[in-house]
């Protein structure tokens, strides 16, 4: 299980204050020494990630946090990302061990995102009285746990609270295309193996496609897009879906009829992993850039750039000739997510594989906050071909799409 991608495993922050145990309820969670302990507060710096099979939950990944009441520069600089961290939680522990205004701070953070959260009462063996507990109970929490990391009690408790407290349906999540088709159905797959194609694997998203195919009890078929001309003429129908990576969509619509159902891996990916209507709006957006605009290329991951880069080169490359010369394009990678959005007009997302929905929702939220249209590769790629409307055909019945 531990195979299961950082981005399709439950999220779990645990925040509080410095010192309170949260790394050691932590360690104690997942009876392992993961996470640093030590009597200094502002031992945990930065976010610390640890995957784990959580019975009955399944994959999640736990994050450790630095203290939310951390002081001087640095301190403020590490209270950044430990509220980043709140950004890709989907369920929350706070560690406490003395209800205090910051306590009051990250539960009303959690509150007004409605994320489902937990009071772990730690360091029970030193306080005298259930003071804690009783103000704890008024915060919105799911379950108030009395624990004491140190002499191991109250930690089966915690985690079956935790695990009652796990939305069961975070984030509103979509299949990635199971909806799409129906049982004995056929779908193309159309994987080009170039130089953005992972060394003697396929991207994750292909392989998740295809187990929902094979759940659905429908089949696939994989190939290159340079067997498609002849993987076509050898079938007796059409495939009922075909799904290609971005760069050669257009090879492939120029292969097929008008009555073929098409879209792309990137497509489905704007839908599985974040607001798909708000997205496509933002597609639409590009065609009302001007000069002077600034437009943001973010990436999720700090991978290699190749050279043909789909986000460095290509899509910088297309928008200046099919929309304006003069906009100005900027780059984004891994958790370097501006501050100040205001100052661009669109956002143009890859395809965030690495990073769970909440994510991917939440920079949406935030684009949508600064005013600012925000859309992904795929849909990009399809608008600035002319195609956007047909790729979208497949979700016809879905989502209210425009056309
Ligand atoms: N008595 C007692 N001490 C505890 C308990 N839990 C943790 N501690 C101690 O409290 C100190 C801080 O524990 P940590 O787990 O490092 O606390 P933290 O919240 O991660 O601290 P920072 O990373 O500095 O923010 C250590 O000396 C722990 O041994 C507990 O339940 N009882
Ligand atoms: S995180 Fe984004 S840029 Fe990185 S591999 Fe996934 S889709 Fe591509
Ligand atoms: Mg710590």
């Amino acid at each position: 299980m531990n195979k299961t991608p950082k981005g399709l495993r439950l999220h779990i922050g645990i925040f509080g204050r410095r010192n309170v145990g949260k790394s050691s309820i932590l360690n104690a969670l997942l009876k392992q020494q993961v996470a640093i302990v030590s009597e200094i507060a502002g031992t945990t710096t930065d976010p610390v990630e640890k995957v784990m099979e959580l019975k009955p939950i399944g994959p999640v990944v736990f994050i450790d946090t630095a203290g939310i009441d951390d002081t001087g520069s640095l301190g403020k600089s590490r209270i950044a990302k430990t509220l980043k961290v709140v950004d890709r939680t989907e369920l929350a522990i706070i560690v406490s061990d003395e209800w205090t205004e910051y306590e009051d701070q990250i539960s009303g953070i959690l509150e007004k995102q409605s994320i489902p959260f937990v009071v772990a009462a730690n360091k029970s063996d030193l306080r005298p009285d259930d003071c804690l507990e009783q103000m704890a109970k008024g915060s919105g929490a799911k379950a108030v746990v009395t624990a004491s990391a140190l002499k191991g009690t109250g930690i089966d408790k915690l985690r079956t609270e935790v695990c009652n407290a796990a939305p069961r349906d975070p984030t509103g999540a979509v299949p990635m295309i199971s909806d799409l088709i129906s049982e004995h159905e056929l779908v193309m797959l159309v994987m080009p193996i170039d130089a953005e194609a992972p060394q003697g694997r396929l991207k994750m998203l292909q392989v998740n496609c295809m187990r929902e195919i094979l759940d659905k009890n429908a089949i696939f078929m994989g190939i290159k897009e340079t067997e498609l001309a002849r993987a076509l003429a050898g079938l007796q129908s059409v495939p009922d879906l075909i799904v290609c990576d971005s760069n050669v969509l257009d090879q492939v619509i120029a292969a097929i009829g008008p009555e073929v159902k098409v879209t792309t891996f990137s497509i489905l990916m704007s839908r599985f992993k974040g607001d798909f209507e708000e997205l496509i709006r933002g597609a639409e957006a590009i065609d009302f850039l001007e000069a002077g605009d600034k437009v943001l290329i973010a990436e999720a991951c700090t991978h290699h750039p190749f050279d043909d880069d789909i986000g460095r080169v290509q899509i910088p490359n297309l928008l200046k000739r099919e929309s304006n010369a003069g906009i100005q394009v900027e780059i984004c990678a891994g958790r370097d997510f501006p501050e100040k959005l205001e100052d661009y007009k669109l956002i143009i997302h890859c395809g965030a594989c690495v990073f769970n929905r909440q994510e991917m929702l939440s920079r949406i939220t935030r684009a949508k906050a600064a005013g600012v249209s925000i859309t992904n590769y795929g849909l990009t790629f399809a608008h600035l071909h002319g195609v956007l409307e047909r790729t979208l055909l497949p979700f016809k019945t879905k989502v209210s799409v425009a056309g």
